[in-house]
């Protein structure tokens, strides 16, 4: 009956595609649905096993250790002038205040080759791994976002679709340029199409000729919009499928020298203000047939690649951002005295310090978790580097407000500092994929596949004596969690011997969470990806449990390795570990049918103010 049970609910959730919000969404589902694949897949991913209740370690423990001697020493040679650059003649004060990049510090970045980091250096560039890229984007992020954005749209996604999908030709053509002078932007996002990226209308279409792609459209909020020659552009395409006419989106590269390529006035933006950001336009732009990128009709795959493949560099930007703060909240802590003491003598300082540390040490972790996993020739990082994305800017958002908090009065003053770098902060919660969406992501990526291992043990089922091993074990795993027996993965001889307790108390709770997420999918089916109260507290787990083995791996490292701060760091780790290995524990009861009804009891107030247009109720005064 419970097998029975389990069949009917995953047939009914597993073939769903995972898009995320749109109606198109449902419809879709139904033709995914009979395409399902056959047999589950296998990945070596911490997150998509988290969702099966299985901690997989192989990309978490021992933490990654990805650099050779040499390219250690690159780093070496290159973190100081960088720094020494960003201290002498970089000024975040005047560039947010001209809302532009002084000229000689742009030629000063182009000089030291900051404009083309991860390019090869046969092709200009110098040739930089996903390592040593991170810790100077650190450096960057510590001083000034608003110039990290112009080196990031630059290359972390302007012409990285040219580094990771382009041709030998168009390798060879436009590599030197973007690291000889020449600016490039990313252009997906449109007036209509911000998170829904699939739904972009700008189009483009083969000439008579068969020579070019007629491109026309627009996009909005294009950093390096007004600057940049070189563009990668995203346009729908129409393409031949199943004997019919359907569109497609598709990659170009696009260079203004085209013609018809047009920008409009940089953005009067909150923060990031010295970074150029301005709506494009394209009209009749001729973009020759060999600038297609990836593949007519590839490009949603190519833009989602694209984004994957850059989100750790955020993380590592804003872990160099928080350091800064929490230097800054430190110092003043030490030696402003208030009430006869010095401010970080009280409890409520020490406690604030203690926390924005763990948030740092935290985001740290998992950037360079992420950028040494990609280096080892790992594949399958998208959730891991989206969480990263996801945390690193919720944190950075909490340690530099905290910060603020705690230097008071000062910290609202320019002179400080630190209220530019809080408005430059807030768009990382939005750009790069929303928080929201990618949190969405991560949950339905993860439920996607728990489904489709669920459907294989259903499969199982149907022929018993040929499967026996995974009956078992599947079946001994149930059976042990349902008496409260299971013990989850042994991680003690992967962890230093302090954070075995913690180790344990996380590997208890992934089996819970996989008991949970199996829970929703026999409670919802298919109906799952339309359960976004669900999907954001599963989501909220899985940023519990893999940062917390992103903790405990690099404290166990810094203890294996004795490194001067291993005894701090392994108490960071362990705070952290409590915190959050406690919310998962109380994720269960967060599924729980009265928590969803107060959910669903705030999505109805919800769905009250926005039909009201505001507030419903008056101010008690009536006037
Ligand atoms: S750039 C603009 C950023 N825009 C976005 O990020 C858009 C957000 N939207 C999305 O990501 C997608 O539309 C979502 C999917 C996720 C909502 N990896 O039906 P679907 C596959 C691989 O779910 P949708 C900016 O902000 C999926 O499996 N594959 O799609 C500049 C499926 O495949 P298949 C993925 O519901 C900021 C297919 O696609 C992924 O439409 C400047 C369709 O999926 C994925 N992630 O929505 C930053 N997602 O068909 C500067 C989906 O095979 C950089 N799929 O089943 C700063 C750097 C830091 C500083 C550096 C200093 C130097």
């Amino acid at each position: 009956m419970k097998g029975t049970k389990l069949v009917v609910c995953v047939n009914r959730c597993i073939g769903s595609s995972n898009r995320l919000i749109s109606a198109r969404s449902r419809g879709m589902a139904t033709a995914a649905a009979a395409e399902a694949p056959r047999g589950a897949r296998q990945s070596a991913s911490f997150t998509l096993n988290l969702f099966r209740g299985q901690l997989e370690p192989t990309q978490v423990f021992p933490f990654p250790e990805p650099m050779s001697d040499e390219q250690r020493q690159t780093l070496a040679e290159l973190v100081p002038p960088v720094e020494k650059f960003f201290q002498e003649v970089n000024d975040p004060a005047k560039n947010d205040a001209d809302a532009q990049i002084e000229q000689g510090t742009l030629a000063g970045l182009w000089e030291l080759g900051a404009f083309g980091l991860q390019v090869p250096t046969e092709l200009g560039g110098l040739g930089l791994s996903n390592t040593q890229y991170a810790r100077l984007v650190e450096v960057v992020g510590a001083h000034d976002l608003g110039v990290g954005i112009t080196l990031g749209a630059h290359q972390s996604i302007g012409f990285k679709g040219i580094l990771l999908f382009g041709n030998e030709q168009q390798r060879a053509h436009y590599l030197p340029r973007v690291t000889g002078g020449e600016y490039a932007a990313f252009c997906l996002t449109e007036p209509s199409s911000g998170s829904d990226a699939g739904s972009i209308k700008t189009r483009a279409v083969l000439s008579p000729d068969g020579k070019h792609f007629i491109l026309n459209g627009s996009k909005i909020w294009i950093s390096n919009g007004g600057i940049a020659e070189i563009m990668t552009v995203f346009a729908q395409t129409p393409v031949q499928k199943d004997g019919k006419t359907v569109d497609k989106v598709t990659a170009f590269i696009v260079e203004r020298s085209f013609g018809g390529v047009s920008s409009g006035p940089p953005e009067n933006k909150m923060g990031i203000r010295c970074s150029n950001t301005t709506e494009v336009y394209y009209e009749d732009v001729k973009v020759p047939v060999e600038n297609v990128l990836g593949g007519v009709g590839n490009g949603f795959k190519v833009a989602m690649n694209i984004l994957n493949n850059g989100r750790f560099g955020m993380a590592a930007a804003l872990a160099g951002t928080q350091r800064a703060a929490l230097r800054q909240a430190a110092e003043h802590a030490a030696t402003r005295v208030q009430f006869g003491k010095r401010l970080c003598e009280f409890g409520s300082v020490q406690e604030k310090l203690a926390r924005m540390a763990m948030l740092q040490y935290v985001t740290e972790s998992l950037a360079y978790m992420v950028s040494g996993n990609m280096d080892s020739g790992c594949q399958d990082y998208h959730l891991e580097a989206a969480i990263s994305k996801v945390f690193a800017s919720d944190s950075a958002w909490a340690v530099v407000d905290e910060a603020i908090q705690i230097l008071g009065g000062m910290g609202f003053m320019k002179a400080t500092g630190l209220e530019r770098v809080l408005r430059d902060l807030r768009i990382f919660r939005i750009f790069e994929g929303t928080n929201d969406i990618l949190r969405l992501f991560v949950a339905l990526t993860g439920i996607q596949f728990a489904g489709s291992h669920l459907q294989e043990l259903m499969r199982a089922f149907k022929n018993p004596t040929a499967h026996l091993g995974l009956i078992f074990s599947e079946a001994g795993k149930r059976a042990t969690r349902a008496v409260g027996l299971a013990r989850g993965a042994d991680l003690d001889p992967l962890v230093a011997p302090e954070l075995r307790g913690a180790a344990r108390e996380l590997a208890r709770r992934v089996l819970e969470y996989g008991a949970c997420v199996e829970a929703a999918l026999r409670k919802y089916g298919r109906g799952v990806v339309d359960e976004q109260l669900v999907l954001n507290r599963l989501a909220a787990g899985a940023i519990d449990a893999y940062t917390t083995a992103a903790v405990l791996s690099r404290a166990s490292r810094a203890a294996r390795l004795q490194l001067p701060a291993a005894a701090h760091e392994l108490r960071l780790a362990e705070a952290w570990a409590a915190e959050a290995t406690e919310r998962l524990g109380a994720l269960a009861a967060a599924l729980a049918p009265g928590a969803l009804r107060h959910g669903a009891r705030l999505t109805a107030l919800g769905a009250d103010v926005a039909a009201a247009g505001g507030q419903l109720a008056r101010s008690p005064l009536n006037l």
